[in-house]
């Protein structure tokens, strides 16, 4: 069954609404439940979790400094909606089956607020999981604006959890971004990118692995979970009519494995404005915006002159990336569409700012730490593949220790075929470059012997960045600084299906 294109409206994300907000703070409840949602007209309700009843849940509206806290409340069932891997640590049959634990994509965080993997809650917080200490979180945004989101974090079914809906944006806004007159309000649109397949009911389909490992315990893991059709806010290839204008988009991937290379079949160009971690020095006019999962792209299309036009946002990413096939144009290939319909309500007064603000950059000498850390593909008990970084478990003893208010610089040493998006969490970096290195000799020797010059980073990533794509036989270097907080953090890849399957590791702030 192949559904329609440009069938159904791009649904525009609710704002979230505070239970309280005075001088000093605001606060929130947000409850998880599952809930049948329509995601394309010619499909059946599919059940799906999300935040407040919304998949994807509302988007958190902040302003710079604002002390906010919310209580995140799981109201779910107690069997999950898809296929437990009960062979994943921290998945095992000793824990209940439905765990949450929120973490905000990006955001500078105390370590009890951060969503620690391991600070998972149940229904009513009946269960909780070894590190939860608190059921309210306490966010301080200390930082510029920016976009970042909410997503479940916990250990061995984040996959599952976020595929089954639990993702939402966390927009920080600031005066100096105001002052910017940029597009806003209607003519300012988040777009969450996501896949999923669906079963003939109109239900979400996860594979389970099709030879069981282990006879009597259902597993799901695969290397990679690739979906067949493409939605955006929740929609399968949605349509959205827009003025003669210019509008800005802040682009995630919020995808279990798949990448995207966005472009316009207009030819027009994209101007990206911001990275994961806020506005960039300069805009950029691109042909294409490449985003790995997790990453995010501030950008704004100008559709004045294109009354009547239709111009659709295609992917030509291959999936897995970059060794995978190339997507079908008729499906995976096509994301959504922009009419441009509608009347001209307003002189359109927003701008494409020549300056944006500056950008202080980190120094490779201020640095007093360099990390050489491997990412590793090696073959689990039961003969399947899965990924390490720096050849080690989640269990294993902590070995990343910065010191708080120092700047370290970590080499990421890709000896697998895949590119992996890596994430840290507390710190926003600076990628210094990336260069080819020979993978063969170094599995050998434990010697990087290059093979090139090294790269700097591309346009669209000269920003302050969260997630970084660390390709296939290539070193790739970020720099950054730890802080404000001390305490535990964890980093690791967001192609969900490796992170839960030992892909990701602790770190502590000292
Ligand atoms: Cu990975």
């Amino acid at each position: 069954m192949v559904l329609s294109k440009f069938a159904d409206k791009l649904p525009i994300l609710p704002v979230l609404k505070p239970c309280r907000k005075d001088q000093s703070h605001t606060y929130y409840e947000v409850k998880m439940t599952e809930f049948k949602q329509s995601l394309h007209s010619e499909l059946n309700d599919t059940t799906v979790w999300g935040y407040e009843g919304s998949y994807p849940g509302p988007t958190i509206e902040v302003e710079s400094g604002e002390k906010v806290f919310v209580k995140w409340i799981n109201n779910l069932p107690e069997k999950h909606l898809l296929p437990i891997d009960y062979t994943v640590h921290g998945a095992h049959l000793d824990v209940p089956e439905v765990r949450t634990v929120v973490h905000v994509h990006g955001a500078s965080v105390e370590p009890e607020s951060d969503g620690y993997p391991e600070a998972w809650f149940t229904k009513g917080f009946k269960q909780v999981g070894p590190y939860y200490t608190k059921k309210v979180y306490r966010y301080d945004n200390y930082m510029r604006a920016c976009t970042l989101w909410y997503h479940d974090h916990a250990l061995g079914i984040t996959r599952l959890n976020v595929y089954a809906g639990l993702a939402g944006f966390y927009i920080i806004r600031d005066q100096h971004e105001r002052s910017l007159n940029l597009p806003c309000g209607k003519y300012e649109i988040p777009l969450i990118i996501q896949d999923k397949s669906f079963n003939k009911d109109g239900s979400l389909y996860y594979p389970k692995q099709p030879e069981k490992p282990v006879p009597e315990l259902e597993t799901s893991v695969v290397p990679e979970f690739i979906g067949d059709t493409i939605l955006v806010n929740g929609k399968v290839w949605p349509y959205l009519e827009v003025e003669p204008r210019k509008y800005r988009f802040r682009l995630l991937n919020a995808s279990n494995t798949r990448f995207y290379r966005l472009k316009l079949d207009s030819g027009q160009l994209l101007y990206q404005i911001g990275t994961d971690g806020g506005l960039m020095e300069y805009p950029i006019g691109v042909q294409e915006i490449m985003l790995a999962p997790a990453e995010r792209a501030d950008v704004i299309i100008d559709f004045t002159n294109l009354e009547g036009k239709n111009i659709i946002m295609t992917n030509d990413a291959p999936a897995p990336f970059p060794g995978g096939d190339p997507p079908d144009p008729d499906t995976v290939g096509t994301v959504m569409q922009f009419r441009v319909t509608l009347p001209l309500s307003s002189i359109d007064t927003s701008v494409i700012p020549s300056y944006l603000g500056p950008l202080p950059k980190l120094r490779e000498r201020s640095a007093s730490k360099i990390r050489y850390l491997t990412l590793d593909d090696i073959t689990d008990q039961y003969g399947r593949e899965f990924m390490l970084l720096d050849n080690k478990r989640w269990d294993d003893p902590i070995t990343e220790a910065p010191k708080l208010g120092s700047t370290e610089i970590w080499y990421l040493i890709n000896l697998t075929n895949d590119s992996h998006p890596i994430h840290i969490h507390l710190v926003d970096f600076q990628i210094l470059d990336r260069r080819p290195f020979d993978v063969e000799r170094f599995k050998k020797e434990r010697v990087i012997h290059y093979t090139g010059p090294s790269i700097p980073p591309e346009p669209q990533e000269r920003g302050w960045k969260d997630t970084v794509r660390a390709n296939p036989n290539q070193v790739t270097r970020m720099i950054m600084k730890f802080g404000p907080y001390k305490g535990l953090y964890v980093w690791h890849c967001h192609i969900l299906e490796h992170e839960d399957y030992e892909m990701m590791r602790p770190f502590v702030v000292i």
